[in-house]
């Protein structure tokens, strides 16, 4: 009888220390943000959506890093990060190039890097583990298509006079600059009487966004379309175009990506043709892969936002239950 009661206290002591380390609380990581600036109400949407997904989890403390719109801060702070032995880094690159040296060091040292929105260029993405975010050339199709379909549907494009588009870009060499300008261009090579009359960068900001299209303005006002790489610049650009004595959204169509609130009520006023979405809620699931990584479970090589596109038609709707 004896024998039985200890074999039993055994099994229940057994059962009690497996359930234990099954159940035991994960090891607390330090992640490392290096994040790029505060350029615009995306980017402001984006921080706070990482520094609260990681607030809300304990196992994890966060250290935030901003770069201000400087690629040496960002190194240095990975640099920091390597030398402090975080668990993980989560980075988003200013520019494409011009990280490779210092993702090697941190490669050498057995931290993974995990990209979160702005992926650097090929042949340094071998020192990343992955990227998550959204298909920016996509976006710039999207752009182009839908002011294919708008040119039809108001009978304003017949293939047989110039469309005249002027372009601002988003910071010169960074992904969603590069990829927007490209998945739009992919667009324009199917209607030839498209013309890029004018093209530069903006900065992604809403002042520098401004001031070029009121140098587009005045070099010649005869402008058709607007493409701005974002909602910032492209509300920038309104403000230019209504101090020019022009009604942006009728005189000129006005297409910005992002699909911020700004963005939304310029549409609901006719100031604004279109905002292609690109989602900065991207926190939740950067918690996400670094609890699968702690937990030695492979990540996908890429992770994709699912996201739509808001005109006219649909803004005033989905205004009000819009995060950003
Ligand atoms: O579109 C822009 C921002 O990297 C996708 O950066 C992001 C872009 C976003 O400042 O508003």
């Amino acid at each position: 009888m004896k024998k039985w009661a200890n074999v039993l206290t055994i099994v229940v002591v057994a059962m009690m220390a497996l359930s234990a380390a099954a159940f035991a609380a994960p090891k607390t990581w330090v992640v490392g943000f290096s994040q790029i600036g505060s350029e615009s109400e995306w980017r402001t949407a984006d921080t706070i959506s990482v520094q609260n997904a990681f607030n809300d989890d304990p196992s994890f403390i966060l250290i935030y890093s901003d770069a201000q719109q400087k690629q040496e801060n960002q190194i240095k702070a990975i640099r920091s990060f390597i030398a402090r032995k975080v668990n993980a880094i989560l980075f988003t690159a200013l520019v494409e190039t011009g990280y490779g040296p210092v993702l090697a060091e941190a490669k050498k040292a057995k931290i993974p890097v995990v990209m979160i929105d702005r992926d650097v260029a090929k042949e340094d993405q071998q020192y990343r583990l992955t990227i998550m975010g959204s298909d920016f050339v996509k976006e710039g199709e999207k752009a182009g298509n839908w002011l294919a379909d708008y040119l039809k549907s108001k009978g304003m494009d017949d293939g047989s006079k110039d469309i005249n588009i002027v372009e601002l870009q988003g910071t010169t060499g960074s992904a969603p600059a590069i990829d927007r300008k490209t998945g739009f261009a992919n667009i324009m090579a199917k209607h030839p009487n498209w013309k890029m009359t004018r093209s530069q960068t903006g900065n992604f900001t809403s002042s520098e966004g401004k001031a070029v299209m009121e140098a587009f303005l005045k070099a010649d006002k005869n402008i058709d379309v607007l493409y701005a790489h974002n909602d910032q610049m492209a509300l920038g650009a309104e403000q230019a175009i209504k101090e020019a004595g022009l009604q942006p959204g009728k005189d000129i169509i006005v297409i910005g990506v992002d699909g911020v609130k700004g963005a939304f009520e310029a549409m609901v006023a006719g100031e604004q043709n279109v905002s292609v979405e690109c989602s900065p809620l991207l926190g939740p699931q950067a918690v996400q892969a670094l609890r699968d990584l702690r937990a030695k479970k492979t990540l996908p090589g890429r992770i994709w936002t699912i996201e739509g596109i808001f005109d006219q038609t649909n803004a005033a709707a989905a205004l009000p239950s819009r995060q950003y």
